[in-house]
């Protein structure tokens, strides 16, 4: 169908223009995007009738069931040796904004997929048509955060302090009664806001501060960050590029 194809385009359009069969380590992310990520990859490997030295990372049980699925060797992102950096991830996102800007997390597997955008020389997000808009939560609801589950009801009060009017547990819906688990066993809050301001918005003197619930990226990043309880964000920042922290890196390359 017209999504699975532009989906299946986008796969093979990020693989063409970013995978260089040399590399040594490669960021595999999650999701049902990335399934044709890692089945454009197979098919250069295939074609080219090189033998892949290529150790891929994956971010999650998911992601690293497509790698071993697909015939290619995972290595667990903190088997990596020290001061390597991955030269490519890819991964998908739930919307995308003009400034590269993503909401991840949609699959509950933003922990991992963060850790390993700021170990990428360059993050390649691969996403169809239905994810691009002007600005993010113009489509997609909410803000998804994955908290410590003791801390849940905690951060949902500090993120009604921050405007989000009913921030809520993720349900593991049908596939289990109560709240959804994450790989590290943490529960997931998606938190709603009013759509969030670029930094073209805020060079144009728009105000992300918060006041009457706008925010911009950045700030509204850092301030659910700084709540006591959370483990990480589904905001992915690419103004700058991710910031390359592990090995003391430079502002990542921006992502494309
Ligand atoms: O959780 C994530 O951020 C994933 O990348 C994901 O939500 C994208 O999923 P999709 O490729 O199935 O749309």
């Amino acid at each position: 169908n017209l999504v699975e194809e532009a989906k299946r385009l986008a796969g093979i359009r990020a693989v063409s223009e970013h995978f260089d069969p040399s590399a040594r380590y490669v960021g595999i992310g999650s999701g049902t995007t990335i399934i044709y990520v890692v089945e454009a990859i197979k098919e250069v490997i295939k074609q080219r009738n090189i033998t892949s030295n290529i150790q891929f990372v994956p971010t999650g049980y998911q992601s690293r069931q497509v790698i071993v699925d697909a015939g290619l060797t995972p290595i667990a992102f903190d088997s990596l040796p020290d001061g390597v950096m991955l030269e490519v991830a890819f991964d998908g996102a739930d919307e995308v904004d003009e400034e590269l800007n993503c909401i991840k997390g949609g699959g509950a597997c933003l922990f991992q997929e963060k850790l390993m955008a700021t170990r990428a020389k360059k993050f390649v997000c691969v996403a169809d048509y239905r994810k691009d808009q002007p600005r993010l939560l113009t489509s997609w609801p909410s803000v998804p955060i994955e908290v410590a589950p003791m801390a849940a009801r905690t951060v949902i009060t500090a993120l009604r302090a921050l405007g989000s009017p009913a921030p809520k547990v993720r349900s593991g819906m049908l596939a289990k009664a109560g709240p959804l688990k994450t790989d590290q066993d943490f529960f997931i809050v998606d938190a709603p806001f009013k759509p969030l301001l670029t930094a073209s918005d805020i060079r144009n003197g728009q105000d992300g501060s918060g006041k009457d619930g706008v925010w911009d990226i950045e700030t509204l990043c850092q301030k659910i960050k700084m709540i006591s309880g959370v483990l990480e964000v589904g905001l992915f920042v690419g103004k700058n590029g991710y910031e390359t922290q592990a090995e003391g890196g430079q502002g990542g390359q921006k992502p494309v």
